[in-house]
């Protein structure tokens, strides 16, 4: 009586179990590599598109021979950043050190469609214009 109960159980868990597999398939995270060079202390493209959700690569090469960095968000990430003490950015995703002749790389899923900044908050540098643009559409 045992084994006869546990073959009908079997054959309820295969169908679920082929549903599951084909759905991570189709819907699964796109991965989008991003690269962005920095060059004479500007972002070279100053503007990404991405989308809402997707798995984003972002390549930082730094040609410049002096230090930069990549610090993406809202307008309250970039407050505190102007003010902000932190000379080195290693544990965040979205703020990145790039020493010069360098190139960092991160990965970042944006979770809401909207507009963020990417600035260099090194002295100065926001002034002279190492300032961009990250598009999030649905
Ligand atoms: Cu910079």
């Amino acid at each position: 009586m045992t084994r006869s109960g546990g073959r009908p159980l079997l054959l309820v868990v295969a169908p679920v179990m082929l549903s599951a597999c084909g759905g991570a398939g189709s819907d699964g995270p796109t991965i989008r590599p991003v690269e962005i060079l920095v060059r004479y202390s500007r972002f070279e493209p100053a503007l990404i598109t991405v989308r809402r959700g997707e798995v984003v690569t972002v390549t930082l090469r730094n040609d410049d021979p002096i230090d930069h960095e990549w610090i993406v968000g809202g307008e309250a990430v970039h407050e505190a950043h102007r003010n902000g003490s932190e000379t080195e950015h290693e544990t965040r995703p979205t703020e990145v050190s790039i020493p010069a002749l360098s190139t960092k790389q991160t990965t970042v899923t944006f979770s809401e469609a909207g507009t963020l900044s990417f600035i260099c908050h090194l002295p100065g540098h926001e002034a002279y214009g190492m300032v961009g643009r990250v598009d999030i559409v649905e």
